[in-house]
């Protein structure tokens, strides 16, 4: 792990070094260890097999990375039942007092969310799941604010995306749907960094959908680097994509870079290992 641009900022009238965070959004994440049967989780990559013990010390470094951004973390046994189950961001939307459990598109993935909602039991006052047609990955839902888009992909359906609108409708918040081709989820490809800027793929940085955003435009050879994390104000990307870097800096933002090489190999970005609120 390495921080970049501005370190953290040290209160010079303190004798010991204390970190500030002017605006913490993000007070808690979850995580879940990969598990032993990783290798068989599901991939559209052709990049081989992920190591097992790097996969372990890649997904250590994330957990220290959202430690260092002022999460406290809960960290989830491994579940050799689930390969993808490390991917935990695609099992609920979690706002302010409500928990939506998903429905995940994948019928090897949709046993993930017993555990989930046992975990979630007691932080949030409503807990609501999506139901049968439907099927949502919470990786394609952005949050912006109070508005959330959501993907219609080969994982998240219309009723889907249709029930998590009418849940969050009766909490105060919009939603609207952006059809996808040719990615996994929705946040494969654009990434909202607070502040009005958004980080977009070519594809989708000039998507009437997105128009008003301050757009981050991402090159078409570093499309994997389009999946970062905002987390109260420092920004996780991806190691290995340099131009992104750069912009996102440039944006004003600290950066954390993490080594993903494993977890692309299962089609896994940086959003997907963590559930945050
Ligand atoms: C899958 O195909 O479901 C996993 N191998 C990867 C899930 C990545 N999740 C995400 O982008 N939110």
């Amino acid at each position: 792990m390495s921080i970049g641009k501005r370190g953290a900022t040290v209160n010079s009238r303190q004798p010991q070094l204390l970190l500030i965070f002017s605006n913490v959004e993000f007070c808690h994440a979850i995580v879940k260890t990969p598990c032993a049967n990783l290798a068989l989780g599901l991939t559209s990559a052709d990049l081989g097999a992920p190591d097992y013990h790097r996969t372990l010390a890649q997904h250590r470094a994330y957990v220290n990375a959202l430690r260092v951004c002022g999460l406290s973390v809960t960290i989830l046994e491994p579940d050799d039942a689930y390969p993808d189950s490390t991917f935990i961001e695609d099992t609920a939307l979690l706002h302010r007092d409500l928990a939506i459990i998903t429905r995940p598109g994948a019928e090897s993935r949709r046993g993930e969310t017993d555990s989930i909602e046992s975990a979630l039991r007691g932080e949030f006052k409503v807990t609501i799941r999506v139901t049968s047609p439907g099927t949502v990955d919470a990786g394609d839902i952005m949050m912006v604010d109070s508005h959330f888009y959501i993907g219609l992909s080969e994982r998240t359906n219309a009723q889907g995306a249709g029930q998590v609108i009418e849940i969050l409708a009766a909490f105060g918040c919009t939603g609207s749907t952006v059809p996808l081709t040719d990615v996994l989820h929705l946040k494969s490809a654009v990434s909202y960094l607070e502040d009005n800027n958004l980080v977009a793929t070519s594809g989708f940085a000039d998507l009437p959908d997105f128009r008003g955003y301050n757009i981050i435009r991402i090159p078409d050879d570093e499309q994997y680097a389009a999946n970062c994390l905002w987390l109260n104000g420092t920004v996780l990307v991806a190691a290995g994509y340099p131009k992104t870097k750069s912009a996102i800096q440039a944006a004003g933002y600290e950066t954390i870079e993490l080594d993903m090489s494993e977890f692309r190999k299962l089609d896994g970005g940086l959003s997907c290992l963590s559930l945050r609120y």
